[in-house]
């Protein structure tokens, strides 16, 4: 790292910056979307009984099934969808827990009930993740010729959820038409395309973060459409990243250009947009998107990235990202959310696992103390700003991560105290809850479809040694929503080489590209001699406890 872009005063750690210098938290509480907005602090409408049905969502507390358009809720019901949110996003994560008969019993009902030709209005980014990733993923299980799952075949299959999949994406469309920029709207009618009130703006991570499930679709079908929205989405985002900084915000206007939001993070409105250059390159392999993603990981070690240089060495306060102003690099708050605990799974991809094992330490501490993660956490005054948990996935996910790069047991133990904490602090009648707060230890009725795709996913994975999945031979990704996808030679190969740069498009990046510019390595592996080890100095892990006022 270059010293001198992020020179010394590092974080004023302990309470030493003035309040007065720190942007206020503001008075709204984020959606559970990627995009920020006003969210309702509880379900506003009385459960309604009624007999489990797909095409009902699961309420974990009071054990009833709603059918969706019952409430007027749009931050709820947009990512909802009114398509049996649920049941699709777990499809492969009864794949990956190696149970064919439930597999093959949700694909089916999927199959006879779903139907997306529905009047709801979605948010685009979510259906993609959630919906696209996870039909796109089942699909290319029940038709893998090797079957590594175990019999996950259905009979008669005639690519069933690859047309559905199809369907949702054609509906999804409209959001990338009549926009000046390229950037899609944000949200999408599923029947009517893009509403007419619809806002002009939209966030970094939400437009930016379609191109895994766009790609793999356009591959599969041969059709380069939906990988051409997506790649020009990305690409227009990137271009109006800063000429001084290289940052990009969290808002933008899709029609002008303009940055509405100026906060440059690695969390809510802007993390899977970094995840997603990463992987897109690691399942296309196409040379651009490596190029962006280690232009952008340069500049947010830069101007994020504060504490001491390295993670287990030497003085200073620990490595943590902040939120800046993405054209001066000044600090605009003092909290990190929870949804930036990806992050140390992304760096342990790219191979930078020290750094990942810090960030990662600073979390668990947090999880610690709350027996979960708030949705944003104040550094400064060591106390939640938004202190609830919708069972995110995040921590568990860079555990798993750390664990595969290290087998270091320590993240086995992480691993069961996250257990432990959900089944003490989450668990209903019908499934697990959102916590409210993490500290009164509340519930509210809703448990978040990403709880079965991707928290129980990665838990299970982190215990299953012999899973599949990491069986030599076999080479899964995982979407944004935990989704499993081969790596696989059918989605490297493009048809098409008009929608990649000029001569660029048949070239595929070495391997030994995969390389963040600063690095000293290409894999920075943790020697093996300290496996049994704390992966960061009992020192070094003091102090972070200390920071979140665990001792
Ligand atoms: C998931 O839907 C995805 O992981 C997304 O990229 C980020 N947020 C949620 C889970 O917290």
């Amino acid at each position: 790292r270059d010293p001198k872009a992020h020179p010394v005063p590092l974080l004023p750690w302990q309470g030493h910056l003035p309040l007065s210098q720190a942007a206020p938290s503001p008075n709204v509480q984020p959606g559970l979307g990627h995009c920020q907005g006003s969210r309702a602090p509880q379900l506003l409408w009385a459960p309604v009984p009624g007999p489990a049905h797909p095409a009902r969502e699961q309420f974990p507390v009071n054990i009833q099934y709603k059918p969706m358009h019952l409430n007027s809720n749009l931050n709820i019901n947009d990512v909802l969808g009114n398509y049996s949110l649920t049941l699709i996003d777990a499809l492969d994560t009864l794949a990956v827990m190696g149970n064919s008969s439930e597999f093959q019993k949700a694909v089916k009902l999927v199959i006879d009930t779903v139907s997306f030709d529905k009047d709801s209005t979605v948010q685009v980014f979510e259906a993609t993740i959630r919906v696209l990733g996870s039909l796109l993923s089942a699909h290319i299980i029940i038709t893998d010729t090797k079957q590594p799952f175990g019999d996950m075949t259905i009979k008669d299959y005639d690519n069933e959820l690859l047309h559905l999949a199809h369907d949702l994406a054609v509906r999804l469309l409209p959001a990338f038409e009549n926009t000046k920029t390229g950037i899609p709207y944000p949200r999408v009618n599923l029947k009517k395309g893009v509403p007419p009130d619809s806002h002009n703006e939209t966030c970094t991570a939400g437009a930016g973060s379609l191109l895994v499930e766009f790609g793999i679709l356009s591959r599969l079908l041969g059709d380069s459409t939906f990988e051409w929205v997506a790649r020009r989405a990305v690409k227009a985002l990137w271009s109006l990243r800063s000429n001084n900084t290289g940052l990009l915000g969290n808002v933008v206007n899709i029609q002008t250009g303009h940055w509405v939001g100026k906060q440059s993070g690695l969390g809510a409105g802007s993390d899977s947009f970094y995840e997603y250059l990463l992987k897109s390159y690691i399942l296309f392999g196409e040379k651009e998107d490596l190029e962006m993603f280690n232009s952008a990981y340069q500049n947010i070690q830069n101007h994020l990235r504060r504490g001491r240089e390295a993670c287990n060495e030497g003085e200073g306060d620990p490595p943590l990202y902040v939120n800046v102003n993405m054209y001066t690099g000044q600090l605009m708050n003092t909290w990190i959310d929870s949804l930036q605990a990806f992050f140390p799974g992304l760096q342990v991809l790219i191979g930078d696992v020290e750094d990942a094992i810090c960030l990662h330490a600073f979390y668990y501490a947090i999880w610690k103390r709350y027996g979960a993660l708030p949705e944003r956490y104040n550094w400064q005054l060591q106390a939640p700003d938004v202190p609830f948990y919708p069972l995110r996935p995040e921590l568990v996910e860079s555990t798993y991560l750390l664990y595969q790069a290290t087998k270091n047991p320590f993240y086995l133990h992480v691993g069961m105290d996250i257990l432990q904490s959900l089944e003490k602090y989450t668990k209903a009648k019908c499934g697990y809850a959102t916590l409210h707060h993490v500290v009164e230890k509340t519930k509210e009725d809703r448990m978040e479809s990403f709880f079965l795709s991707e928290t129980c996913k990665y838990l299970y994975l982190l215990f299953d040694e012999e899973n599949p999945v990491h069986r030599s031979g076999n080479k899964f990704m995982f979407t944004t929503e935990g989704h499993v996808v081969s790596v696989d030679e059918r989605f490297r190969s493009s048809l098409w080489e008009d929608i990649l740069p000029a001569g660029e498009g048949s070239l595929k990046a070495k391997p030994s590209e995969l390389k963040a510019a600063n690095f000293s390595s290409n894999c920075n592996r943790v020697p093996d001699e300290r496996r049994y080890l704390l992966p960061l100095k009992s020192n070094y892990m003091r102090q972070i406890d200390r920071m979140v006022g665990l001792i």
